[in-house]
């Protein structure tokens, strides 16, 4: 989508700090990390979030899932990490684009919301 910004920054014409990128996902730093590591995990097909998710074909969704497990390991967070996808305004989604944030590197609350 022309006015998505991720869309923006999978494209490259926005710059971003990427770690990790295949046929279907890319990854990225997020610009205000709230854990030592916070990254985010985008579909390259834009939908806006997993209400949509329907959408996308099977072996999207399974590679999203992958991928996040593959990153998770790669930034060494053999201890823990949380996977959350905002969707929607009560969960404060702010960029209508799938994404998964990748947040780790040190204990979290139990307290999700
Ligand atoms: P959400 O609130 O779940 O829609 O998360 C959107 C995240 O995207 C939020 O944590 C901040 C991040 N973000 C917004 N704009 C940019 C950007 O231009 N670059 C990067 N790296 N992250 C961004």
């Amino acid at each position: 989508m022309s006015d998505c910004l991720f869309c923006k920054i999978i494209a490259g014409e926005i710059p971003s700090n990427k770690v990790y990128e295949d046929e279907i996902c890319y990854a990225f730093r997020d610009i205000a990390p709230q854990m030592p590591t916070h990254i985010l995990v985008v579909p390259k097909a834009h939908t806006a979030n997993i209400s949509d998710a329907a959408d996308l074909p099977d072996a999207v969704l399974a590679g999203l899932i992958r991928a996040i497990g593959k990153i998770a390991k790669a930034e060494g967070l053999q201890n823990g990490f949380r996977v959350i996808s905002n969707c929607g305004p009560d969960a404060c989604q702010s960029v209508p684009h799938l994404h998964f944030h990748i947040l780790g590197g040190g204990p979290m609350s139990e307290k999700m919301a």
